[in-house]
């Protein structure tokens, strides 16, 4: 008899309702949930590889150790016990920063992760602890934590209600929207056009999104801090500022005032490649509309002044009054209040109180930027890591300049990894400790509704028991944390026997339970249950007042910290004006068809079309004699690639566009059709001296490289 089950996906952001059908343990099909109240039905390609990544014979199911070239399977008791005997060894030889962490995407996206995060990685008591956030949204959390006092307070577009969205680095309708929970983003912005809004993209390439909007403008990678100080400055002039009711709850309005006057738009004009005109069309515009909001995400967060660029899209919003009321930049209320939370627990968030070893980059709520990985690794001296735990993390092809993490990764005395695959990562572990697959898992996504454009709320069982001795991705962590406090000596073992029994006794399950019930809508999992297909929560409301975290209850719309790196954006400003710029820039982007660095296993993703390629002009193109399909040498001081070209009309003239997250073809990974469909690595070329200087976040858009033929 064959069964449906809904539940979630958990790949990306949007975290759709899916639907699936199944008899006898076996998927039969995977389909978009039409009633789920948040997705309506969407999904994607990536999806309905959920069952692909469920049946994957590649996919690990038991702890694999390293032997010569080759793996051996081991239990989960020697596996978790050599793992504890040998990290606690590196951390009693050569002190507790000898270990070092890294943990990856997957685990924003598992609530049972996310609980036991915090013990975890408290519990090695290392400061070598490293993550994704610094080559994604750090420079969005840390304008927030300035700005808000809080760096989980996080603006969040009200598309369902603005008359005026003007969005920067951003491409929802390939990437279905990120800090911006909004499952089927392309037919909700199709439905903000029909009921009147404007769309208006800014972004080096006509990307999908661009192409829906109803205006495109292109802009220098790099240039959008420029570019927004100026919209600001023809706002004041031009007496088009309404602060409103935010006027006596903000702080630095006239200093705000004083600044941009430095920024007129002939100036940003000449570096953001916009017209003056235009960028006083699109100052007025935004300024006069009934309701506007200014989103930002990765394109503006990875790139040489993303926290500038953070801070000032939320100054434009609070400069013209839309922050905190409807159609605006607005925050969630959600079901299980993460700001509420960070606010009892006194736990603002945290910037540069301490700063790395090696290259001195400030840290980050207690973690370095990715930046300094494999420098820490590399460098000799008292604190160097010399042993490592990577968790649901890929920094083999995530982090810039690749060859310097693998040299890195290899250099290693002892390596575990918490992954499901041996991918180009884990390939260089001792041991490898694999979690259940998300059919075998339940589903809260708890970040995810913190952010989302209307207040939700869903939680799904696991589809499938969990095979016999396997274990969720947090027992795992709390296992390993457990197995090095043993080996580390009496008081650790007993501390952390006490803090074991605490978290086991409180589940994930449990711990969901107690904040959903003390939580704004004073929910519980069994009410969740009982609603299949997810509970609406209705839109965004004001809250501000309740959840500003600034000690003198105040905006900070200009927080005094980040002023000085305006000089530096003066110096570059001054470079771009006078120098001719680099023959061409290179920037990321996001495929519907690619996750990251994975799910390129699934034979459905990666068949068809490449979508591992450089994009680039078509004028570029003609000059230097590369036809399409044809490869294109793409190089930088770190090296060169060859990547098929993907030449169109749609992106600025100098500006070449890369997917990331692919190169599966090199020795020891075991994936096999990824192998098959192996890609290009494009961070074999980016540069990990390449960050903004203020808060360390990787440069991942707007690097100088040279493209010739071959
Ligand atoms: N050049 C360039 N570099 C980039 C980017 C870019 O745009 N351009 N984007 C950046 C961004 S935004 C991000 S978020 C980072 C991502 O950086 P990472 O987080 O390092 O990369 P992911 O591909 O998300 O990592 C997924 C890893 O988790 C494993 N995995 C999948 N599911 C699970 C699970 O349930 N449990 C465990 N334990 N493991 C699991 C996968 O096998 C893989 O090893 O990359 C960044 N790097
Ligand atoms: N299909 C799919 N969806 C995903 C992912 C995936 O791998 N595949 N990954 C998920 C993750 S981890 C993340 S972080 C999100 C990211 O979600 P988004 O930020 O929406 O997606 P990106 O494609 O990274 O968008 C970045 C855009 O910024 C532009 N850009 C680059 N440099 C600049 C610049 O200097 N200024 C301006 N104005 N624009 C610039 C790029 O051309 C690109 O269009 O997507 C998530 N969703
Ligand atoms: S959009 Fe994201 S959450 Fe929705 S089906 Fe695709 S990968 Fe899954
Ligand atoms: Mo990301």
């Amino acid at each position: 008899m064959t069964n449906i089950h809904y539940s979630i996906c958990d790949f990306c952001d949007s975290m759709c309702g899916i639907e699936i059908e199944h008899e006898a343990g076996a998927i039969l099909s995977v389909r978009g949930d039409k009633q789920h109240g948040f997705s309506r039905g969407h999904i994607c390609p990536k999806g309905i590889a959920n069952q692909d990544l469920h049946n994957d014979p590649d996919r690990l199911r038991t702890p694999l150790r390293k032997k010569g070239n080759d793996w051996e399977e081991v239990s989960w008791e020697e596996a978790l016990d050599e793992a504890g005997e040998r990290l606690a060894g590196v951390q009693k030889k050569h002190g507790r920063d000898a270990l070092g962490l890294f943990y990856g995407n997957p685990i924003g996206h598992n609530y049972g992760s996310l609980f036991a995060l915090v013990p975890f990685v408290k519990g090695f008591q290392t400061k070598s602890v490293f993550s994704a956030t610094s080559i994604d949204q750090l420079t969005r959390m840390l304008a927030s934590l300035l700005i808000y006092g809080n760096h989980a307070i996080l603006p969040i577009p009200d598309i369902e209600r603005t008359d005026y969205f003007l969005i920067l680095g951003a491409n929802p309708v390939s990437s279905n929207g990120s800090i911006m929970t909004a499952s089927d983003c392309k037919h909700r912005l199709l439905e903000m056009q029909k009921r009147g809004a404007k769309i208006v993209v800014i972004d080096p390439r006509r990307n999908e999104t661009a192409q829906i909007a109803d205006a495109h403008y292109y802009i220098r990678p790099g240039a959008d801090a420029p570019l927004l100080l100026s919209m600001l400055n023809i706002i004041f002039s031009e007496g088009l500022s309404r602060t409103g009711e935010l006027e006596n709850k903000t702080t630095g309005l006239d200093r705000l005032k004083e600044i941009v006057k430095a920024f007129p738009p002939s100036r940003a004009a000449r570096i953001a490649r916009i017209s003056e005109p235009d960028i006083r069309k699109l100052a007025r515009e935004f300024a006069s509309a009934k309701s506007a909001v200014c989103y930002g995400r990765r394109g503006i967060c990875t790139q040489e002044f993303g926290t500038l660029a953070g801070w000032l899209t939320d100054a434009l919003n609070i400069a013209t009054g839309n922050l905190d009321r409807p159609g605006g930049a607005m925050f969630t209320t959600p079901a299980v209040d993460l700001v509420g939370l960070a606010k009892l627990l006194r736990q603002p968030g945290y910037f540069d109180r301490w700063k790395s070893r090696v290259s001195g980059l400030p840290e980050f709520n207690g973690e370095f930027p990715a930046a300094a990985f494999a420098e820490e690794i590399l460098t000799p001296g008292p604190g160097q890591v010399k042993a490592l735990i990577t968790n649901a993390g890929n920094p083999a092809r995530s982090i810039p300049n690749t060859r310097r993490v693998e040299q890195a990764l290899s250099s290693l005395e002892f390596m575990v990894s918490i992954d499901i695959y041996i991918n180009e990562t884990t390939r260089f572990a001792n041991l490898i400790l694999p979690p259940t697959s998300p059919l075998e898992n339940d589903h809260y996504p708890l970040l995810e509704y913190n952010m989302s454009v209307r207040n939700f709320t869903h939680y799904t069982p696991a589809l499938f028991e969990r095979p016999a001795g396997a274990k969720h991705n947090w027992e795992i962590m709390l296992d390993l944390l457990y197995s090095v406090e043993k080996h580390s000596g009496a008081a650790a073992f007993a501390l952390g026997w006490i803090k074991r029994k605490a978290l086991y006794g409180l589940s994930p399950l449990r711990q969901l339970n107690l904040l959903l019930k003390f939580g704004p809508h004073k929910l519980s999992i069994e009410k969740l249950l009982a609603a299949q297909h997810g509970i609406d929560l209705g839109p965004l409301e004001p809250r501000l007042d309740k959840i500003l975290s600034t000690p003198d209850r105040k905006i900070h719309l200009v927080p005094e910290k980040l002023v000085p790196d305006l000089s530096r954006l003066e110096k570059r400003m001054l470079e771009w004006e006078q120098a001719p710029p680099a023959e061409f820039l290179l920037v990321s982007r996001r495929e519907l068809r690619s996750n990251n660095t994975w799910l390129h296993n699934s034979l459905r993703l990666v068949k068809g079309s490449r979508i591992c390629t450089l994009i680039m002009n078509k004028g570029d193109a003609e000059r230097l004699g590369i036809a399409q399909g044809q490869p294109a040498a793409v190089s930088t001081r770190i090296g060169k690639i060859l990547v098929p070209a993907e030449i169109t009309d749609d992106i600025m003239p100098g500006v070449v566009s890369m997917n990331f997250g692919w190169g599966h073809d090199v020795d020891g990974v075991k994936l096999r059709v990824a192998r098959e469909h192996p890609g290009v690595n494009v961070n074999e070329i980016t540069d990990e001296k390449h960050f903004d200087a203020f808060s360390g976040i990787s440069m991942l858009d707007g690097i100088p490289v040279k493209v010739t033929k071959p």
